[in-house]
């Protein structure tokens, strides 16, 4: 039996600028309340001592609620807070030099999938999660390289066990097309951030998911 490292469906990516001018902790818990049970701080234009305040201060509500928090990128900073795990790219520091950091080698270690090739590397096979980048082009990252499509991720699904991550423009319209097509757990970062009610946008994508 292969055991599931990953075993979450709803995935809130966030950082302050994305929730426009709200208060980032309160779209956090009010996602959580509506059924995220993972959360990803992505603060890409923070220095590391506002990046790791931030954290700090979500962690708290991540662990009152029992949901891993996991750091995008920032190594310094997923340490320091203890986080439940670190997500990188292709570019970043790779997953097989995360493993074996002693403050990073029992974490969730997330990598995102841009090109085939990689699913053969030692960077996959470290990892807890591949994160499918992006599924569709997307005006919140547009630093991209291959829109994956859902025919991308039913490619990748037949050719891993790995938990996928889809990521990328997802939305209530989409969701379910995207769990027929091999996903695992949807990530989102404006269908939540940017909703009038995030409680109420997280609550409907996980029954989208759980149909
Ligand atoms: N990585 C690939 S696409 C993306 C990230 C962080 C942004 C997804 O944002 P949205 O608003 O859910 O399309
Ligand atoms: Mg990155």
């Amino acid at each position: 039996m292969i055991l599931n490292s990953f075993p979450y469906k709803l995935y809130l990516v966030i950082s302050e600028a994305d929730c426009m001018g709200r208060n980032f902790l309160q779209v956090a818990e009010q996602a959580i309340l509506g059924g995220v049970d993972v959360i990803q701080l992505r603060e890409k234009n923070s220095s590391t001592e506002s990046f790791l305040q931030k954290a700090q201060k979500l962690i708290e509500i991540t662990d009152k609620h029992s949901i891993p928090l996991i750091i995008n990128d920032n190594v310094e900073v997923a340490e320091h807070v203890n986080a439940a795990g670190i997500h990188v790219g292709n570019t970043d520091a790779p997953p097989d030099f995360l493993r074996q950091r002693p403050l990073l080698h029992q974490k969730i270690i997330g990598y995102s999938i841009e090109y085939l090739s990689q699913l053969d590397n030692e960077q996959t096979l470290v990892s807890d999660y591949l994160g499918i980048s992006p599924v569709f082009r997307t005006d919140t990252k547009t630093d991209t390289i291959t829109e994956w499509g859902l025919e991308g991720i039913k490619t990748i699904r037949q050719l891993t066990e790995k938990p996928l991550v889809a990521i990328g423009h997802i939305h209530n319209g989409n969701a379910r097309e995207v769990i027929d097509a091999g996903a695992d757990c949807l990530a989102v970062v404006s269908a939540i951030c940017s909703a009038q009610d995030p409680q109420k946008a997280a609550y409907q994508l996980k029954n989208e998911i759980l149909k």
